[in-house]
């Protein structure tokens, strides 16, 4: 639930898809991002094309972006939020970690909180070796400290190279 004495926390989203119509489920998440109970999206990172990280078989690229939004909901009424968010657009969870989604929201910072919680770490866990994330991030928050590691230009300067092997800028507009 929202709670309306909460404080407005900063949160950092990272944004993500590679099946169906990435261009469109981005577009419509941020919408529906937009309009979450005690939310606001504070600004848009321009978008990417990125080759899928981590993956064996292949996938299509994923379309990348971030995003930094205000909210006063609480990092599991967010993180619920953002998986009926994922659902809605299409996606389907199955076992596989790295399976090809239409749509992959993820909470990459949240305030200054640290979650270590089976369903939930914060910061991302990935996030300081990931391009992909980084760089979009980089572009809208370059200055912002993440809890526990470092600034974000900081961190995609130490970022190894082949990290941003194959990333080139999308020119898909998300503003709303
Ligand atoms: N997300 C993953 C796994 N691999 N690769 C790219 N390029 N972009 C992603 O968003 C991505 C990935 C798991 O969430
Ligand atoms: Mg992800
Ligand atoms: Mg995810």
């Amino acid at each position: 639930m929202m709670d309306t004495n909460a404080q407005r926390q900063l949160v950092g989203l990272g944004l993500g898809a590679n099946l169906g119509d990435p261009e469109t489920a981005l577009k419509e998440a941020l919408r529906r991002i937009q309009s979450l109970p005690g939310t606001q999206i504070e600004v848009i990172s321009p978008t990417y094309w990125t080759p899928p990280w981590s993956v064996n078989e292949p996938q299509p690229d994923y379309l990348n972006a971030a995003c930094l939004i205000s909210t006063q909901l609480n990092p599991n009424d967010l993180l619920v939020a953002l998986q009926v968010i994922e659902h809605a657009l299409g996606r389907v969870r199955g076992p596989e970690q790295y399976a090809a989604r239409t749509l992959d929201l993820d909470i990459l910072f949240f305030g200054e909180q640290r979650i270590d919680e089976a369903n939930l770490e914060v910061p991302h866990p990935r996030l300081a070796e990931r391009g992909f994330v980084l760089l979009p991030l980089a572009d809208i928050a370059p200055n912002l400290e993440i809890p526990g590691l470092d600034r974000v230009d900081y961190l995609l300067e130490a970022l190894d190279e082949e990290a941003l092997d194959g990333i080139r800028p999308a020119k898909i507009d998300l503003s709303l």
